[in-house]
Formats: C-alpha cells, structure tokens, sequence
C-alpha cells in the first residue's frame, strides 16, 4: 500500500493535467453546466464504462485536428488482416528479439476469435496451463488497432511463460505481478510509428511535424496518463473489503469514493447499496489482482528507456522502437528467463540499473 501511494505521488501531477485538460475539452462539447468547474466530471463522458482509459474519445482531446493519419484499423481491413494474422504479426516482434516461434500447440488450442455455437468470456487472457509449455491465449481479435495491440500485450504473457520454463516450478512466475503485466504494454511502447511502416501498417516517409507528435503523445496519455488512478484504486476497494474497513453496507459507496478521490470522476445518475458497480469490472468477481496494472504502467516506461538505451539508440524515447534489436532482445530475455527466482529489485536493477520503480 505504502509503495503505490509514494509512486501515485510521483505521478499524480501529470493525470491531474491531463485531467484539467480533458475537462475543458469536454467543457467545449457538453457545456459546463454538465462538466462544471471544480467538479468530478460525469464518468460516462470519457467514452469507457470506468473511465479507466480515454482512447476512445481520443477525437475529442486531440489537439492539433487533421495532422496525423494514425488509422491503423482501416489499414489492416483493407489488407484483409484476420485474427490469425494480427496474432502472427505479434509473433513476428517478439521472434524478432531473439524469442522462439511460438510451439504448434498454441495455435492448436488458443481460442483467437469469437466461437459462433456457445456462450464463451471473450475477455483477453493469456494461460500458462502446465508449465511445460502448454500456452494459450484467450480473445475474440477484431479487427482493429486496440484489438492489435492486445494481442501483443498477451503474447508478453505467453512469452514470459515460454522463457521461464527451465525454472522450477515455483520459480515459474512475474518478478512481480506487474513485471507480467508489463513485457507486452513494453513492447506496445516499440510500436512507433516508424514500425508501423516498416510493417506496413502505416504510409512509409509520413511526413512528421510537431503537431503530429504533440497529438502521438495526446494519444498514448489517454490510454497510459489517465489509466493511473484507476489502476490504484480497484485494489485499494477491494483490501479495504478484505480488512472489514469497508463493510458491505458501503461496499458501492466506497467505490465512489475513491473513483471521486483519485480519477475525479463521478456517477452520471444517483447510486445506492442497491447498485453493485465494483461487480461490472471484470477483474473483481473473477478475483484477479489490479494492482499489477498499476505497477506495469510505470515500470513499462522503465523497460523500454533501458532496452532502447541496450540498444544504442539516442534520440527522444518516443521514436524508439526496439523492433529487430539483437541486444534489447539479449537483455530482455535474459531478464525473463529468471522467471521469480531472484528478487524483482535485482530483476530491475540488472535490466535498468536502479532498484525502485
Ligand atoms: O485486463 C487487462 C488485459 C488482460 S491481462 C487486457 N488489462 C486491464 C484492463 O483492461 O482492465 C490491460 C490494461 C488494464
Ligand atoms: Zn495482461
């Protein structure tokens, strides 16, 4: 608890920019008297059931209109990506680094795209499901750009798995949670535009401006910068749960609470006890751990300055991509490899040089 609040310290003047920022923005759309000043803001108006990342209202935050031509999703349609080929396309970076083809049974025994016949949880999850290399992932890719980038973020997970598997079984597992979390979103960082468009998934030669660029980074703190606060909190309701010091009687009053206190956001319409929002974020009755998002969000920025730094590059960070980089590949790697058998500070230390997040 002490560790996420020192680094929610650290980083809560840049969510409460951005928040400034967005608020304003969507001043200009809805008027104040329904974004007043000085007041959550209705948390409906970001475009996502939480709040938790704005991309989807990315049209609306985006400063300099007209400038960038960023439409991945139209780009893989008119080539007649599938899911298959957006999942091989991740495949492709990480081999890329050095990492193994993924083994036939994975393409065996995923499940990529949305059966027809029966009910499935289409929710994106990677499976570990014996520690000898039976590895699968879980979602119903569409195609488009998020869906793209999930499938990256959960082949992190695949790979973790892949390259840990020499350890003994209990060392089979993230430095820390939120290590796990973040091997793909590092990884989603190298997706740069000049990637996209060696790929192909992107105009080569796109003329850049500083606009463009203002707009690029407008893009990533609406799904990273405004994530943060959400990230701490859903842990934070649930020990409070846990430790009886919220009792059921508060249970969705004191999920408000915090959703006023750190996104500074608030219910559109009135809540009672009778509503039971903390149930519909999926992570909560299916009991997984939030915190090791909030933790991947900082330390994905640590890993990709370290590895683009492994590999020579020198200009601004947001250009880097460590696509094809033979010694990014070596470190990260051999980082993975580990697995949870040395402590995570020494895991970082040797990848990043420092010991904190
Ligand atoms: O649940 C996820 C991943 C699966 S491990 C897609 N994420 C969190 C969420 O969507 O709530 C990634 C970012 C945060
Ligand atoms: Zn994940």
């Amino acid at each position: 608890e002490a560790e996420t609040d020192r680094l929610w310290s650290q980083v809560k003047p840049l969510y409460d920019g951005l928040h400034c920022y967005a608020r304003g923005k969507l001043q200009s759309e809805y008027g104040k008297e329904l974004v007043p000043d000085g007041k959550p803001v209705p948390a409906h108006l970001f475009g996502n059931m939480w709040a938790q990342q704005w991309n989807n209202i990315y049209d609306l935050l985006e400063p300099y209109s007209g400038v960038s031509n960023l439409d991945v999703t139209a780009e893989l349609k008119k080539q007649g990506y599938d899911a298959k080929r957006m999942t091989e396309s991740a495949e492709l970076f990480y081999v890329s680094l050095g990492f193994p083809e993924l083994p036939d049974s994975f393409w065996e025994r995923s499940m990529l795209t949305r059966p027809r016949d029966r009910e499935v949880d289409c929710y994106a999850s990677a499976w570990n499901i014996d520690g000898k290399g039976d590895v699968r992932i879980k979602q119903c890719i569409q195609t488009t750009e998020e869906d793209l980038y999930t499938v990256y973020h959960e082949l992190g997970h695949i790979y973790y798995n892949l390259s840990y598997v020499d350890q003994p079984y209990l060392f089979q597992g993230g430095a820390h949670d939120g290590f796990h979390e973040a091997i793909g979103d590092t990884i989603n960082l190298s997706m740069t535009e000049g990637y996209l468009a060696s790929v192909g998934l992107l105009p080569k030669g796109m003329k850049s401006s500083r606009e463009a660029l203002i707009n690029r980074q407008m893009k990533v703190a609406s799904e990273k910068i405004a994530f943060l606060p959400f990230g701490k909190l859903v842990d934070q309701w649930r020990w409070g749960v846990f430790s009886g010091a919220i009792p059921p009687e508060k249970y969705n009053e004191a999920w408000w609470e915090l959703r006023r206190k750190y996104q500074g956001v608030e219910a559109q319409i009135a809540r009672s006890e009778a509503d039971f929002d903390p149930g519909a974020k999926y992570h909560v009755p299916g009991n997984t751990p939030y915190t090791r998002y909030f933790l991947s969000f900082v330390l994905q920025f640590q890993f990709h300055r370290a590895l683009c730094e492994a590999a020579g590059f020198t200009g601004p960070l947001h250009e880097c991509s460590i696509y094809g980089n033979e010694e990014a590949g070596r470190r990260f790697r051999e980082m993975l490899a580990q697995g949870v058998s040395q402590p995570w500070q020494d895991a970082l230390e040797k990848l990043t040089g420092t010991r904190q997040m």
